[in-house]
């Protein structure tokens, strides 16, 4: 049906199965609702679909395709990756010219929603859902959302989150099991809860047992944690599998397939392809459950679960239903099996189908060292690689999830050393930790100056509540700390950077030239290590 309702002191023309008005929003329902704005929108917020896929406030015009094109099952949701129109998973909001949000909001996954001209249009791969449409205050309005996410989904138990110290974001792969005892050491007294220990233990992706650096095997790694009297925290991405794996060797009929009959790829990493895990698979989920309880036997109870979008990615499945709910459908298992006292953190997930099965969330992309990459930000026009600007741009704008699962920003720097973030850059990726209330680092207790180990222990202990006061503003104890330096994304490619980006572009969609990238790097860190 076709309506003209005023709203919020907004004439709209709605369009959808089903149409009831509520105080303070619109319920839709149907496959197909569309809302027709009265004027063209300033702004249009782009909600992208998991963790570290770019989610924005961005001009309400198109955006470059991101590229390379091999990433995008890893990046952004495939399906939609080269719609160039302003577009989001899930939820799409506009800004009217008297400041007003208009947020259309899915309650029901495998859901899209677009800006078409003057028209918002959302859309379900799976039949008919449920909408809210509401118009007014930002915030109120995504607090609305919340709230109905909350009832459908649930919400997380509310644990409160450890403080972390994780092993990625300064001995990257390079972690072996002297270099990590002595890093628990050095960490002294410092008031971590949590001593996790991330990429770079296991075999392969896909045969998680430990590998050549860690001799003295799992359990004693954790055990080794225990005894500084912390809790023990390990990564591991159970829903992908590396080609060369024994799991995706062993088990290929456990792997999604497309329509015809060839492996989905699961993105490019670690020098390999990755293929996605089927998780209506019975025999896939007794492995994963296995899994499970297998870490939680080693002693670990913090456990980082990542590059979990491959459960959700399209393909042919061995029970045949829709692609989140059977992603949701894994995630649940994969709680299950755990147990409810572990603490789960969910990263590289899609947003939505995560909510009420994890304590915690990634919001946004992987921090770094530096501000910004000009090959990644601006050649490739990818804001979802590495970088502490990508980071903060995407998490400011889903920090309306709090309600609903602690979110968590990823780590914050404290050392100079290896860093090329200003003391503003730093600081700001603190306060981001701070309002999320979400404290982790991977500086290592070596590279710390004094004062720098001082400001770790502050920050470790901050107990500010945190109050916004504009979108990008927010009130932290006296001070006032401001965001706006991180959202903007750069300029498309102009001049001689149009080759450029050309070229570059290509060069990612190459193999070998990502292989060659890991080596330079691989060799980057071995370095590092000698320098210890
Ligand atoms: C371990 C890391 C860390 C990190 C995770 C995840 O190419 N990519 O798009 C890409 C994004 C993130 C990423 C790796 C690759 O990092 O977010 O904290 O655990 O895996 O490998």
């Amino acid at each position: 049906m076709d309506t003209t309702i005023e709203f919020a002191n907004t004439t709209l023309r709605v369009s959808a199965e089903e149409l009831r008005e509520t105080r303070d929003y619109i319920q839709l329902s149907g496959a197909h609702v569309s809302v027709h704005l009265p004027q063209p929108p300033r702004r249009y917020l782009r909600h992208g679909w998991q963790s570290w896929s770019l989610a924005a406030w961005t001009e309400a015009a198109p955006l470059p395709i991101q590229q390379p094109r091999l990433m995008h099952a890893m990046q952004a949701d495939p399906v939609y990756a080269e719609d160039r129109s302003p577009n989001g998973s899930w939820y799409g909001a506009v800004e009217l010219e008297d400041g007003q949000v208009l947020l259309l909001g899915a309650l029901g996954l495998e859901t899209h929603v677009r800006l078409n001209g003057n028209r918002l249009e959302g859309w379900s791969e799976a039949g008919p859902v449920e909408w809210m449409l509401a118009c007014g205050e930002e915030a109120s309005t995504f607090a609305d959302y919340a709230d109905l996410l909350g009832e459908r989904f649930g919400r997380a138990e509310g644990k409160s989150a450890p403080r972390v110290w994780c092993s990625w974001y300064s001995l990257y792969t390079a972690i072996d099991e002297p270099l990590l005892n002595r890093t628990f050491d050095e960490l002294g007294d410092l008031p971590f809860d949590v001593l996790q220990v991330d990429d770079g233990w296991q075999v392969s992706i896909g045969d998680w047992q430990a590998n050549g650096k860690f001799p003295s095997g799992m359990s004693a790694l954790a055990a080794r944690i225990k005894s500084t009297g912390r809790g023990a925290g390990l990564w591991l991405a159970p829903l992908i599998a590396a080609r060369s794996s024994k799991l995706f060797r062993g088990h290929p009929d456990w792997f999604l397939k497309d329509g015809r009959g060839h492996f989905v790829s699961a993105g490019f990493n670690w020098s390999e392809p990755l293929y996605a895990l089927d998780t209506t698979h019975p025999a896939a989920l007794d492995w994963l459950a296995d899994l499970m309880k297998q870490v939680r036997e080693w002693g670990f109870d913090y456990l980082k679960l990542d590059f979990l979008y491959a459960g959700a990615l399209p393909g042919k499945r061995h029970v045949d239903m829709p692609r989140e709910a059977a992603y949701r459908q894994g995630i649940k298992l994969l709680r299950e099996s755990m147990g409810l006292d572990a603490y789960f953190l969910t990263c590289g997930a899609p947003i939505l189908p995560t909510l009420g099965l994890c304590d915690a969330l990634r919001i946004g992309p992987d921090v770094a060292g530096k501000w910004e990459s000009h090959r990644d930000a601006t050649l490739l026009c990818n804001p979802t690689t590495p970088g502490t600007r990508n980071a903060i741009r995407t998490c400011l704008h889903r920090l309306w999830l709090a309600p609903l699962v602690q979110p968590d920003p990823d780590v914050a720097y404290f050392a100079a050393r290896g860093n090329s973030l200003t003391a503003e850059q730093k600081q700001m990726l603190q306060d981001l930790a701070l309002i999320c209330n979400f404290r982790a680092t991977s500086d290592l207790p070596q590279w710390l100056t004094e004062g720098e180990r001082d400001s770790l222990r502050a920050f470790l202990r901050d107990r500010h509540k945190p109050a916004q006061t504009a979108r990008y503003v927010y009130k932290l104890g006296k001070r006032s700390v401001d965001f706006s330096a991180a959202v903007p994304l750069p300029e498309p490619p102009r001049g001689v950077d149009v080759p450029g980006s050309a070229l570059i572009g290509w060069l990612g969609n190459q193999p070998w030239a990502l292989r060659l990238l890991d080596r330079m790097d691989r060799k980057k860190l071995e370095q590092l290590k000698r320098d210890l």
